[in-house]
């Protein structure tokens, strides 16, 4: 199986659950992580499985029933800014000044495998679309 097709497995097998995901225990430091940028209220590391030089996940340390972005109430609508704002610092301290993709994947139809809404910024090559 390629890297893609995994995680097109992972993301089909995965249950949508507002339980506990394994991005809380980056989030604790329970699990290693390699982070790139931390406030108050996100976190941004590599991505294990990287798609692309440059490939970082931000999450919000404070999940809130954001399991993904179909779940996003009006209440959100700071903390989901926020989480774009620091791609875009992210993307500038990584160096991308070429350009950059930003992803957020949901639900099965759109692979997402981690119940803990999740930016992928990715960068450091040319990136294709339309997106497979
Ligand atoms: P998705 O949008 O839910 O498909 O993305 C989940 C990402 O989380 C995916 O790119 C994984 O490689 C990544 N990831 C990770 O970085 N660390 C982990 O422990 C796990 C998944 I599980």
């Amino acid at each position: 199986l390629s890297p893609m097709a995994s995680e097109k497995e992972a993301a089909l097998a995965a249950v949508p659950t507002d339980s506990p995901t394994i991005f809380d225990k980056i989030i604790n430091k329970e699990i290693p992580s390699k982070i790139v940028y931390e406030d108050d209220k996100v976190l941004a590391f590599r991505d294990i499985a990287p798609q692309a030089p440059t490939h970082i996940l931000i999450i919000p340390k404070f999940k809130d029933g954001l399991t993904g972005l179909s779940k996003a109430e009006e209440r959100h609508c700071e903390i989901l800014g926020h989480l774009l704002y620091t791609a875009k610092l992210i993307a500038k301290q990584e160096g991308l000044d070429d350009g950059f993709r930003i992803v957020i994947n949901d639900g099965p139809n759109g692979c997402q495998s981690v119940y803990h809404i999740h930016v992928h910024l990715l960068g450091g090559r040319q990136m294709n679309w339309p997106p497979g």
